[in-house]
């Protein structure tokens, strides 16, 4: 912006209507081979930004997931976050907002009958959007409920077509860092990457999320894709998905590969299993300050435990 108010041969802001402000700087950059989205008027930004998905919510809450807590309140949940491309602080929802949600592709590949990108706005003709109130247990210990939108993973497994050889699915965020200050700091391993199991994948808990409070998921909830997998902690919920790779290999995780004694491949809940550092026995449930017993599986064991009958000894399978 500053760059071409130097040049000046563009009309003062006084003098001009927002619109012909517009059309005469587009004139000029086109002009001068400059005409990219950064440089163009955050109104025009903004109306581009209309989120075309937006007539699909509030879709129809799924009834089967019950709840034993009140529903976090979205203005508690939307300005406190883990969002590490925008900050290492919980209060990253002014940075987020600089997130580009459209166009966004996902990019499909690795051992699938046949590669492929997908728009986001493709992807949701094909899937059929439902609300599921879920709860989130981050491994800090603290936790909160979400009426989430989404559609489950296994619909995304339906369109993706991984091969029977294909063991893992693993998740990865974008990467720009003109955009996330965070990912500036290169001791990290961005971009931020996840998996799980195909059969984790499959399980009906596991959730691509799209939305939440009727509406399309704010960016900071990591619009326009993440996924919510409620039995496990928080961190393998990767946000702003383009890229889901089908492996026969175990990827290592974003937190796994900065500290493996402390972050691992499984990460599924457990009040008697401590973090190295904090015990996991109880959360804080945001937005009431109160603190709360942790359940096994976050409470999701009857969907889940089976997936990991007789591992107990080979796996470490709750960190
Ligand atoms: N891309 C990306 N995804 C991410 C993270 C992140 O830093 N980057 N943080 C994770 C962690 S630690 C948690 S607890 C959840 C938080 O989701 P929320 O901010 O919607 O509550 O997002 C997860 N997904
Ligand atoms: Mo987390």
């Amino acid at each position: 912006m500053n760059i071409i108010r130097r040049r000046g041969w563009e009309i003062p802001e006084s003098r001009a209507t927002p619109e012909e402000w517009f059309f005469n700087r587009r004139e000029m950059l086109k002009a001068a081979g400059l005409a990219t989205t950064s440089m163009l008027l955050p109104s025009l930004a903004a109306a581009q930004e209309a989120d075309p998905s937006a007539g699909l919510y509030p879709a129809k809450r799924n009834e089967k997931y019950k709840l034993d807590r009140d529903i976090t309140e979205e203005r508690f949940n939307a300005r406190y976050n883990n969002f590490y491309e925008f900050g290492g602080d919980k209060d990253i929802y002014n940075a987020a907002q600089a997130l580009k949600i459209r166009p966004w592709m996902i990019k499909i590949d690795g051992m699938v009958e046949k590669p492929f990108e997908i728009g986001i706005d493709d992807l949701l003709k094909q899937v059929q959007l439902e609300e599921r109130l879920y709860r989130l247990r981050c491994v800090e210990a603290w936790g909160m409920t979400i009426p989430w939108t989404g559609f489950p993973t296994k619909a995304l497994l339906d369109i993706a077509k991984p091969l029977s050889s294909a063991k893992y699915m693993v998740m990865q965020t974008f990467r720009d860092p003109k955009i996330a200050p965070g990912q500036r700091q290169a001791w990290y391993p961005w971009p931020y990457t996840d998996g799980c199991t195909i059969a984790e994948a499959a399980n009906e808990l596991s959730f691509m999320v799209t939305g939440a409070y009727g509406k399309p998921a704010a960016k900071q909830f990591g619009a326009p894709i993440r996924i919510h997998q409620p039995w496990k902690y928080g961190f393998k919920a990767v946000k702003s998905i383009q890229r889901i790779t089908f492996t026969d290999q175990r990827p290592k995780s974003f937190w796994e590969a900065l500290q493996a004694a402390e972050y691992g491949f499984w990460a599924n809940v457990n009040p008697e299993v401590d973090h190295p550092r904090w015990s996991q026995a109880t959360e804080t449930v945001l937005g009431e300050g109160k603190r709360v017993p942790t359940l096994m599986w976050n409470g999701y064991g009857e969907f889940v435990a089976d997936l990991y009958k007789g591992m107990d000894k080979s796996e470490k399978l709750y960190m």
